[in-house]
């Protein structure tokens, strides 16, 4: 079993998509072990967004996380990670292939509606920011 962190990014939320994407991870079968609504703030998203630090859009990459609620979810299942990380598709939504969260409900890479960890060790680390204070069961 794995967990991983999660984030409908602004543009889903303001699109009204969370429950489109939510009823996607409920019926492949995954289960959620933290559901939560908030607005970050810059050095909460500066942190999440760390490893984009010296890259040209990281500015705009905090403007746009912080710039409405957002929903983190710590989502269960077998290969977890992996398994979010296809259901997304592609970073860049031209490039997503349909079927894909990005591919069906995306076109443009900045607002590229979900985020997804890429790693157990990025997992981990998203997940003690998002959800520091424990996951349900
Ligand atoms: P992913 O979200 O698929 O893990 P990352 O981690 O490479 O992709 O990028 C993090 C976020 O940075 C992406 N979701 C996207 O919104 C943004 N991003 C990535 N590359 C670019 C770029 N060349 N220009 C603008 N924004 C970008």
């Amino acid at each position: 079993m794995e967990t991983t962190l999660v984030l409908l990014k602004p543009d889903a939320v303001r699109r009204g998509l969370i429950a489109e994407i939510l009823g996607r991870f409920e019926r492949r079968g995954l289960s959620f072990r933290g559901l939560r609504l908030l607005v970050l703030d810059r050095a909460t998203a500066e942190r999440h967004y760390a490893e984009h630090a010296a890259r040209p859009f990281f500015g705009e990459l905090v403007d746009f996380i912080t710039s409405g609620p957002i929903v983190a979810i710590a989502l269960e299942g077998e290969s977890a990670i992996s398994l979010v990380r296809d259901m997304m598709g592609a970073t860049d939504p031209k490039k997503s292939a349909l079927g894909t969260i990005r591919g069906d409900l995306a076109i443009a890479l900045a607002e590229n509606v979900i985020h997804g960890s890429d790693s157990p060790a990025s997992a981990e680390r998203e997940l003690a920011l998002f959800f520091g204070d424990g996951l349900i069961g």
